[in-house]
This record gives structure tokens, C-alpha cells and sequence, in this order.
């Protein structure tokens, strides 16, 4: 199976990248890493399959060389990674571990030796558990610890890296971690969820402030977003799909470009924010350069029955299916890059953060037959190139992943990789999709 799309198939300077995270790939037993709430998390049983944690991971942290080799050798023009606050400050404030430090710098610099251009995320998920025990992201300081955070990091890379990023995915930071509680810190409360769906985007405001205030520019943000479909007609299910988007898709963007949180959201959750919650939208609406979009699937949505907030539950879909059970749904791709524009960024530029598929993957005979993935991608990049020909300025596209990596509480199962990774002898075997990609960049 091919990559049916080439590089003439999209604008000049379409960037091509691929993306991962920190504590997914690195291993945070090494180089003086702090403890984060993903360690602990994890060391609770029933937390993550089988226990597993981002110990040793990928071991990325000693073969980012050959790994930056592999994204060069694919073709790949931008690399996106993030920065783990545990390991810049193992406590989280004062104190910085300057080998956390070198270690990135050199990551930016041997990205740069190799005509890849750096793109930065502050922030994916490891919160130093020495900030937990102070409340996370339901202290409301956690806005100037990220910015202390974010300072110090870029001082060290600001001037080097191609962009920044301050967040990846709010809503899993404060949603899927707070309320569902399926993400550490594993809470499940609304209140919490709230406060930290408003503090989280506090500190986005305050990191941006920060990196302008270092001469930065090329700042974003990026969102998740799940295209939400009622289950059937009733109105019931109209409500939950409404809901669902509502939280998921309009409070992150509404706060960041309108300076407002959806009405329908607000009337359900106003109760759990902040007194004058409304001051810190001057501050949340830091202007920003450019959207990160990740998407992966849609949900069908119907009514739970429990007559509580947020009133909806998930209903298992027709359409064929990833190793996360999630559908293959590239209309909604389309959907958030075309609404997106028209609703909250005007022009903006937006790029597709993450995208991509896990699979069982197993090599034999020294090959990676992932077709489905390859499939996977050909039908997403034909519904990218559709919202550039229906106006969106969309300028990049990072597969999500490279390597196959630590996928949270589902462990080391799950493969996102364009390049399999063995856990036992960390040897890297690149998938028929990066073959296929490495052809069509070629
Ligand atoms: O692996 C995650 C990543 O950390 C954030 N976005 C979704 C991916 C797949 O679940």
C-alpha cells in the first residue's frame, strides 16, 4: 500500500512533521528528571495497565541522535516534542536541573545540524509531584509556577526553536484528569475539573506573555478536539452531543479567541469557578500566532440517565475501528479545520498537531505491515488538503507518532509509531508507513 498524496499536493513550505512527548518517549529515571504525577500515578494499582510507566520508555533520552536520524532519513521537514517540567525543575519552582536543560538544548541543536525545524510544547502532562501535593491544577498560583516554568526553559532554547507551544490538549489536563479521572492526577470531581479547565488556560496567558516578553514570536496553543454526534434523534441525545462538543471542543478555543466561555456550558459549571473568574480573560487571550489542532476520532453521544452535569454517555459506533476502539472518521478533521477558522481564529494559521493511529504492530521478517495506518493517513491528508481548498490556512500536518510510545494508562500496548519500537531491546524497526511517507516526500 502507498502514500497516495506528494508534497505538490499542498502549498509551498507545508510543513511535514512528525510529533511526540516527553514522558512517552524519553524515560524519566534519567538525568537528574524530578519525580512527576505520572510516576506516582502509576505506581497506584489499577491506574495503568499492568503498572507500566515512563521509567525507561523509549529510551530517547540516550538515542535521540539516531532517533532525529530517523526523522531525517524519512524526509520529515519538523520535529514536535515537548519539554518535561519534572525534569527542568524536579520540584517544580526554584531549583533547575541544568542537565534537563543541556539535554534539550542539545535535542534543538541536533534538530538544527539536521535542517529539522524544532517545534516546542511546553507542557504535556508530567506536573512535578511536589506541585501536586500543593494542589496542581487546582491552585490558582499554578499560572506563575508554569510561567517561572517556561521562562526558564526558554531562555535556554527560545531563541533557537522554529515555534512554541504552551499546552498540549487542556481538556485532557483538566477533563480526562479531573473529572473522569482517567488520566493522573486521577481525580474525579467538578469542581476541580473547572477550576482546572480555567487555571490551565491562565497559565497558557501568562507563558505567552512570557515568551513575548523574551522576544518570541511563533506562539500557539494546542487543542484536542473529537467531532460529537448524537447517538439517535431524540433530544436527549441532541443535549449530550451538545454538551460534549461544548467541553471538549468550544470552552478551550472560546477563552483563548473570544474571551468568553460557551453559555451552555457556563450556566452548568459557573457555580465551580473562581470569584471574578472573568478578570483573566485579558490575560487568557494573550494573542497567539497560530492553533494546533489534534484529532483522531468523533463520538456518538446519548443521555446517561443519571440526571447530573454533563447528562451524557458514549454509545459504541458503526464505523471501523483503531486499536484505541476508536472509529476512523476523517469528515471531522475537515469539520474542526474549516469551523475553527470561521468561528475563533480568522486567518490564523493552524496546524494539524497530531494525527495518526494505533495498531498491534509486530515485525516479522524484518517488516512492519501497517497498512491500516497507511490507509489511516491517506484518508486524513485528503480531508486536510479539502479544508486548504475551502480557504483554511492549515500549514502543517505532525504525525502523531514517531515512535511507538508510552500511551498513558493503557501502557506500551498501544502502537502510534511510524517506527516500531521493541520494549524489551528498544531496537527502532521503521513501519511500512514511514516507507511509504519517506517515498512520497522523497
Ligand atoms: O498519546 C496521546 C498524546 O499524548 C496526546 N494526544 C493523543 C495521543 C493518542 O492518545
Amino acid at each position: 500500500m502507498t502514500i497516495n498524496f506528494k508534497r505538490s499536493d499542498f502549498p509551498d513550505n507545508f510543513e511535514f512533521g512528525a510529533a511526540t512527548s516527553a514522558y512517552q518517549i524519553e524515560g524519566s529515571d534519567f538525568g537528574g528528571c524530578g519525580r512527576s504525577q505520572w510516576d506516582d500515578f502509576a505506581a497506584t494499582p489499577g491506574n495503568v495497565i499492568r503498572g507500566e510507566n515512563g521509567a525507561r520508555a523509549c529510551d530517547h533520552y540516550h538515542q535521540w541522535a539516531n532517533d532525529l536520524d530517523l526523522i531525517k532519513a524519512c524526509g520529515l521537514d519538523s520535529y514536535r516534542f515537548s519539554t518535561s517540567w519534572a525534569r527542568v525543575m524536579p520540584e517544580g519552582r526554584g531549583q533547575v536541573n541544568q542537565q534537563g536543560l543541556d539535554y534539550y538544548e542539545q535535542l534543538v541543536d541536533g534538530l538544527l545540524e539536521r535542517n529539522i525545524k524544532p517545534y516546542a510544547t511546553l507542557y504535556h502532562w508530567e506536573l512535578p509531584s511536589a506541585l501536586l501535593d500543593l494542589g496542581g491544577w487546582r491552585n490558582p498560583d499554578i499560572a506563575d509556577w508554569f510561567a517561572d516554568f517556561t521562562e526558564v526553559v526558554m531562555q535556554r532554547i527560545g531563541d533557537r526553536v522554529e515555534a512554541a507551544a504552551t499546552f498540549n490538549e487542556p481538556w485532557c489536563i483538566a477533563w480526562l484528569s479531573h473529572f473522569m479521572g482517567i488520566h493522573a492526577p486521577g481525580v474525579r470531581d467538578i469542581r476541580a475539573a473547572t477550576r482546572a479547565m480555567h487555571h490551565v488556560l491562565v497559565a497558557h496567558g501568562k507563558s505567552i506573555q512570557t515568551m513575548r516578553g523574551l522576544g518570541m514570536d511563533n506562539l500557539g496553543v494546542v487543542m484536542n478536539f473529537e467531532y460529537a454526534q448524537a447517538a439517535d434523534d431524540t433530544p436527549e441525545s441532541e443535549r449530550a452531543a451538545q454538551l460534549y462538543d461544548g467541553i471538549y471542543n468550544r470552552w478551550f478555543l472560546g477563552g483563548v479567541f473570544k474571551q468568553a466561555y460557551p453559555a451552555d456550558i457556563l450556566a452548568e459549571v459557573e457555580q465551580y469557578l473562581p470569584f471574578n473568574y472573568q478578570d483573566d480573560f485579558p490575560t487568557i487571550a494573550a494573542p497567539v500566532d497560530w492553533l494546533g489542532v489534534n484529532y483522531y476520532t468523533r463520538k456518538l453521544l446519548t443521555d446517561d440517565g443519571s440526571g447530573l452535569f454533563p447528562y451524557y454517555k458514549e454509545v459504541t459506533g458503526p464505523l471501523p475501528k483503531t486499536a484505541m476502539e476508536w472509529e476512523v472518521y476523517p469528515q471531522g478533521l475537515h469539520h474542526f479545520l474549516t469551523w475553527a477558522n470561521k468561528e475563533y481564529t480568522n486567518g490564523l494559521p493552524i496546524y494539524i498537531t497530531e494525527n495518526g493511529m494505533a495498531s498491534y504492530d509486530d515485525v516479522k521478517d524484518g517488516e512492519v505491515a501497517d497498512d491500516m495506518r497507511i490507509d489511516y493517513l491517506n484518508q486524513h491528508f485528503a480531508a486536510a488538503k479539502q479544508a486548504i481548498a475551502d480557504g483554511s490556512p492549515i500549514k502543517g500536518y505532525f504525525i502523531w507518532s514517531l515512535l511507538d510510545n508510552y500511551e498513558w494508562s493503557l501502557g506500551y500496548d498501544k502502537r502510534f509509531g511510524m517506527i516500531h519500537v521493541d520494549f524489551d531491546t528498544l531496537k527502532r524497526t521503521p513501519k511500512n508507513s514511514y516507507l511509504a511517507l519517506q517515498k512520497a516526500l522523497a
